[in-house]
């Protein structure tokens, strides 16, 4: 348990005004502070309506539900208040400045109430950042893929290959300690060497899935380029569905990236429409050129837009200075053009683009093909997500780290040399510890935590 002598309260549901706000409070005076706002401590994890008032006046605030949960079963593991209110800006006020007024009581930090569930092991690290993204998660693969995070899929594995590591780490420290001992057997390092093979092998092949937990996490980036005034920004705002980005027939509207996210077929895409890329001597359109080119060197797929008229192998090689990933082209303005004159054959000599598509973005001639592969294309992309274990940088550079003391550790081919083997071993079962955040990872705390609002 910590030791945390403060109580911290704060709203946690979303800005007011709503029809239902929800105050939280965790901590050794949670009991009293309801004490002092209802009079009474209700029957634990059962509902009931209270008259709130404030302790000083006796001015009663609200009518609302309170919920008592009593440590440690509780989410923080501490004493718990939930207030529901109604959801006005003074009511909330109102409750929050009579909290504060008590002794021992104060606002909570950003991400608070987390860190406390988890200093009290009700959560472990990847557990929080599982919920940390389940707040995010914007479309329902996300939120998949989060919840499994949160319920524990990749700590759970980390702390069992722990175990299995502290249990052959054992072996070896056995044959250590006691190896003058006559009964003491001498081959404790085979079969401790054979575990952490097998182990090796196992985290191994969950770093060998593409990286589909983190694209998933981050989602499928598509930027929109092009040469100035091939109607970028009108497919933007088609495919986004709003007026996102400005249209004018002015060649070098757009200066700045603008972003929007898209749920396409239930996956998350982050659509990017850029300045048109042409040389000129406006340095604030050259800043423009600059920031798209760099967007759609890193993008995982460029949409390269164009007027229908324009020529085949200029778009080509055009698209393929800027672009790295994979580059569609859309000739766009069909509508201006005889359909007669739209010749589809116009992709098949080129090498940076593999996909053409003749659309009209102003009057959505074409779209229906384009989002249907846009779809297509994010399914593939981020293919079965079902099972990726590994969804942030962080784990992955850990399973690696791990792998590779284990790699020093089968390395040591005389197996004589059991310090080295027992020494990368702990280097091993360290790092997995520090995955689920069981070791020493107090630096890394604070980036973790400070990713959740204030109430969380
Ligand atoms: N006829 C026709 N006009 C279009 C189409 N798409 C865009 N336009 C027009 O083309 C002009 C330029 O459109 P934008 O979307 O601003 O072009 P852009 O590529 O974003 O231009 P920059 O931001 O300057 O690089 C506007 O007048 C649009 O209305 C289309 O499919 N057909
Ligand atoms: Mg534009």
């Amino acid at each position: 348990m910590s030791a945390n002598a403060s109580t911290i309260f704060a709203l946690s549901s979303g800005r007011p005004p709503a029809a239902i706000a929800v105050v939280r409070v965790s901590g050794p005076h949670a009991g009293a502070a309801l004490k002092a706002l209802i009079g009474r401590v209700p029957e634990p994890r059962r509902a009931a309506l209270a008259r709130v008032r404030d302790p000083k006046s006796r001015e009663v605030i609200d009518e609302a539900l309170v919920l008592w949960f009593p440590g440690p079963h509780s989410e923080t593991g501490e004493d718990v208040v939930e207030i529901q209110l109604h959801g006005g800006h003074a009511v909330i006020a109102g409750v929050l400045d009579a909290l504060a007024a008590l002794d021992g009581c104060r606002m909570a930090e950003p991400g608070e109430f987390t860190r406390r569930a988890f200093e009290n092991g009700r959560l472990d690290l990847t557990e929080v950042e599982g919920l940390a993204d389940l707040i995010a998660a914007e479309t329902p693969a996300q939120r998949r893929q989060a919840y499994r995070q949160l319920k524990g899929l990749i700590g759970d594995r980390a702390e069992a290959w722990r175990q299995h590591l502290i249990a052959a780490l054992a072996l070896v420290e056995a044959r250590i300690d006691f190896s003058d001992e006559a009964d003491v057997p001498e081959n404790l390092i085979e079969p401790a060497l054979r575990a952490a093979r097998q182990l090796r092998d196992e985290i191994a092949a969950s770093l060998a899935d593409g990286g589909r937990g983190e694209r998933l996490r981050d989602g499928l980036v598509v930027a929109i380029a092009g040469p100035p005034n091939a109607g970028k920004s009108t497919l933007l705002n088609r495919l986004a569905r709003r007026e996102a980005a400005i249209v004018s027939p002015y060649p070098g509207t757009t200066r700045d990236v603008i972003e929007v996210h898209l749920d396409l077929a239930g996956y998350p895409v982050t659509l990017l429409d850029t300045a048109g890329i042409r040389d000129g001597d406006d340095p604030v359109e050259q800043e423009g050129v600059r920031r798209a080119r760099a967007r759609a060197a890193t993008a995982d797929l460029v949409l390269w837009v164009t007027d229908i008229s324009s020529d085949g192998g200029a778009a080509d090689e055009a698209a393929a200075k800027v672009a790295h990933a994979e580059i569609w082209w859309l000739r766009n303005k069909i509508d201006l053009k005889p359909a007669a004159a739209i010749c589809r054959s116009e992709s098949q000599s080129m090498n940076g683009i593999n996909r053409s598509f003749a659309i009209s973005a102003a009057s959505g001639a074409g779209m229906g093909d384009l989002i249907e592969a846009l779809a297509t294309h994010s399914k593939e992309y981020f293919a079965t997500t079902e099972s990726a274990l590994v969804t942030r940088a962080r784990h992955r550079r850990a399973l690696e780290e791990t792998v590779a003391a284990l790699d020093r550790a089968l390395s040591q081919c005389d197996s004589t040399r059991e310090e080295l083997i027992a020494e990368d071993l702990r280097s091993a079962a360290t790092i997995l510890g520090r995955l689920t955040g069981r070791v020493d990872v107090e630096d890394i705390l604070d980036v973790i935590f400070r990713e959740f609002c204030i109430g969380k």
